[in-house]
C-alpha cells in the first residue's frame, strides 16, 4: 500500500433506494475482508452546527428559503473538506452517501438553476468514483411519503427527473456510474453489492496519484 492515498466513493441516488445498506455492506467488506482502512460518511452531517439547521428544517421545524438552504447543504460540506482531505491523504477510503449531485438535484427540483446550484461546490475534493442508484419507475421507493420534508411521492419523481436529465446531458456527469438498483428475485442485495465491489476494486488499482483534484473544474 506505501503511502497511497484513499479513494473518495460516492453513493447517489432518491430516498429509500438501498444507498444506506450497500454502503454500510460495502464498508464492512472492505475494512473487515480486504484489510482496507475505511469510513463511511453522510451529507447532510446534521452533528455540526450548519447540519443542526438542516436538520431543524428537514423536520419542517424551520422555514428558510431555498437559496439559504441550498447553500447551508453546501457549507456543510465545506465545513468537511479538510477532515476528509486529511483522512484521504494518509490513505483512509471514505464512503459517502450523498454529495453534491443530491445538492443540485433536489435544489433543482425545487426550481433553482442548475448551474446557480453547481456553483457553491465547484472546488470540493473530486470523486473518484460515484454510483448512482437507479431503480424502476414502478418500483415502490417512489411509492412512499415519509415525515421530513422532501419525502413525498411527487418531489421524488422531481428529483428523478433532473438526476437523470443531467446524467444524461452534462459532460461533467459521465463519469457517474449507474446502479441497477431494483431488488428483486433477479437482482438481490448480495448481486448488487457484487457489482458495486467489482466499481470499488476497479477504483482502487487505478488511483493514480496521490493529489486530490477539484470538483467541476
Ligand atoms: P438523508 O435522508 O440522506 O439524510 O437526506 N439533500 C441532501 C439536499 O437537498 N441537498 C443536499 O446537498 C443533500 C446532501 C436529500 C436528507 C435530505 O436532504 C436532501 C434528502
Amino acid at each position: 500500500m506505501g503511502s497511497k492515498r484513499g479513494a473518495l466513493i460516492i453513493f447517489e441516488g432518491l430516498d429509500r433506494i438501498g444507498k444506506t445498506t450497500q454502503s454500510k455492506l460495502l464498508c464492512d467488506y472492505l475494512s473487515q475482508d480486504c484489510n482496507i482502512r475505511c469510513e463511511r460518511l453522510a451529507f447532510p452531517d446534521r452533528t455540526t452546527q450548519i447540519g443542526g439547521l438542516i436538520d431543524a428544517y428537514l423536520q419542517r421545524k424551520i422555514e428558510c428559503n431555498d437559496r439559504t438552504i441550498h447553500l447551508l447543504f453546501s457549507a456543510n460540506r465545506w465545513e468537511c473538506m479538510d477532515s476528509m482531505r486529511a483522512k484521504l491523504l494518509r490513505g483512509d477510503t471514505l464512503i459517502v452517501d450523498r454529495y453534491a449531485y443530491s445538492g443540485v438535484a433536489f435544489s433543482q427540483a425545487k426550481g433553482l438553476d442548475k448551474t446557480w446550484c453547481q456553483s457553491c461546490d465547484v472546488g470540493l475534493i473530486k470523486p473518484d468514483l460515484v454510483l448512482y442508484f437507479h431503480r424502476g419507475k414502478q418500483a415502490n421507493c417512489l411509492s412512499y411519503t415519509g415525515e421530513e420534508r422532501y419525502e413525498t411521492k411527487h418531489f421524488q419523481e422531481e428529483v428523478e427527473t433532473c438526476f437523470e436529465q443531467f446524467r444524461s446531458s452534462s459532460h461533467q456527469w459521465k463519469d457517474i456510474n449507474v446502479i441497477n438498483a431494483d431488488n428483486n428475485q433477479m437482482r438481490n442485495r448480495e448481486t448488487i453489492q457484487e457489482e458495486i465491489r467489482s466499481y470499488v476494486k476497479d477504483t482502487l488499482k487505478n488511483l493514480k496519484s496521490n493529489d486530490l483534484e477539484e470538483l467541476w473544474k
